[in-house]
C-alpha cells in the first residue's frame, strides 16, 4: 500500500499507470492536463490531497468530440475510489465508467463537451455515483443534444446508483438511461434547468429526469427526487422517453416544469407520496397511478424557496470552486 502525491499531470498520468490496489494517489494542485487520464488497475484511490480542491483542466483535449481520446478520466478498472476532484473541459465525458463496483463521490463536472459523468458498456455494473455535481456540459460539435450531466446509458450493467447528486443547466438532459435494460437507482438526486440555449451555446431536448427509450426495459428506482424548472427546449421533469422498464417513485417532487410526470408506459408504475405544483400541461400517467397535487400558494412558495436557495447555493460554490457535497432539504413532511 503506497500513497503518492502529485502536482503535475506527468506526475499525475504516471502514478495513476503504476498504482496497484491499496495504494492511494493524492492530487495537491490543480493540474492542465495535456491528455486523458486512464484508470484501467483496481482497488486504487485518487483524491484530493487535504485542504486542497484540484481542478482537473482538460482544455487540451477540448477539441476530441469522437472516440474515447476526448474523455478527461477514463475508468475501465474496478473497485476505485474517486473523490474530491473538479474535471472539467474535456471534449468528450469528463469522467467516464466501463468498469465495476468504483465510487465517484464530492466531485464536480463542468464544461466537457459531453456528458459530465458517463456510465456505458455491460462491464459497467454495481458503481456508485455520491454527492456530485455535473453542470453546463454541452456537446458543442453536435448542437447540444447530448451533454446530460450524468448518464448510466447504452447498454451499462446491473446495480448503478446516483445517491444526493445535483444536474443543472447541461445542454440536455439532467439524467439519462437511453437504451438500457439493467437497473438503476437514484436516491436524494434534483434536476433543474436543463436544454437552455442562453446559457450553454446550445441546447438539445433538455429534460429533467430521462429514464428510458423506446422499449427499454429495466428497473427505475428513485427516492426523494426532485425535478424542477423543465422549460426550456425540454418540457418534462420525469420522463420514460417511451420505455417499458418498471418504475418506482417514492417520495418524489415536481414543479415549474411544463409537464411533471410522464411515465404512461412503463410495464409497472408504482408512486408513492409524490407531489407537484406549477406544472402547467397534463401528467401522462396510466389509469389508477396519481400524483399528489400541492394547491396551496403558501406551501408551494416554502417548498420552491427552500429548492431555489439550496440549488444557487450550490451554482455558486461550483462556480467558486467549491465542492459542496452532501445537503439536506427540509421540504418531505
Ligand atoms: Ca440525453
Ligand atoms: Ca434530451
Amino acid at each position: 500500500m503506497s500513497t503518492y502525491n502529485v502536482t503535475t499531470y506527468s506526475d499525475l498520468k504516471s502514478k495513476v499507470a503504476a498504482a496497484v490496489s491499496g495504494d492511494t494517489i493524492y492530487i495537491g494542485a490543480s493540474i492542465t492536463c495535456t491528455a486523458q487520464i486512464v484508470l484501467s488497475g483496481s482497488g486504487i484511490t485518487l483524491t484530493a490531497k487535504s485542504g486542497v480542491t484540484p481542478v482537473l483542466d482538460f482544455s487540451a483535449i477540448s477539441s476530441i468530440n469522437s472516440g474515447s481520446a476526448g474523455i478527461g478520466i477514463y475508468v475501465t478498472g474496478s473497485n476505485n475510489t474517486i473523490s474530491g476532484l473538479i474535471v472539467q473541459k474535456a471534449g468528450d465525458n469528463g469522467l467516464k465508467i466501463e468498469g465495476a463496483s468504483n465510487t465517484v463521490q464530492n466531485c464536480i463536472f463542468r464544461y466537457n463537451g459531453d456528458t459530465g459523468l458517463q456510465i456505458s458498456k455491460s462491464t459497467a455494473k454495481n458503481n456508485t455515483i455520491k454527492y456530485c455535481d455535473s453542470y453546463r456540459n454541452c456537446d458543442s460539435a453536435t448542437s447540444g443534444g447530448n451533454a446530460d450531466g450524468f448518464a448510466c446509458k447504452l447498454s451499462a450493467g446491473i446495480g448503478n446508483q446516483f445517491i444526493g447528486c445535483r444536474a443543472f443547466q447541461n445542454s440536455d438532459d439532467g439524467w439519462d438511461s437511453y437504451d438500457m435494460n439493467n437497473d438503476v437507482t437514484y436516491t436524494d438526486c434534483i434536476t433543474w434547468h436543463n436544454g437552455d440555449s442562453s446559457i450553454t451555446a446550445y441546447a438539445g431536448n433538455g429534460n429533467g429526469f430521462k429514464l428510458g427509450s423506446k422499449g427499454a426495459t429495466g428497473k427505475r428506482t428513485m427516492t426523494r427526487c426532485i425535478a424542477w424548472d423543465t422549460k426550456y427546449s425540454g418540457k418534462k421533469g420525469f420522463d420514460q422517453n417511451n420505455g417499458v422498464g418498471v418504475v418506482t417513485l417514492t417520495n418524489c417532487l415536481s414543479f415549474d416544469n411544463v409537464i411533471g410526470y410522464q411515465l404512461d408506459a412503463a410495464t409497472s408504475l408504482t408512486m408513492t407520496s409524490c407531489r407537484e405544483f406549477n406544472c402547467t400541461s397534463s401528467d401522462s400517467l396510466p389509469s389508477g397511478v396519481s400524483v399528489t397535487k400541492i394547491t396551496d400558494t403558501t406551501k408551494q412558495a416554502s417548498i420552491r424557496s427552500a429548492v431555489k436557495t439550496a440549488c444557487n447555493k450550490i451554482l455558486s460554490n461550483c462556480e467558486n470552486n467549491i465542492i459542496t457535497g452532501a445537503i439536506t432539504l427540509d421540504i418531505w413532511s
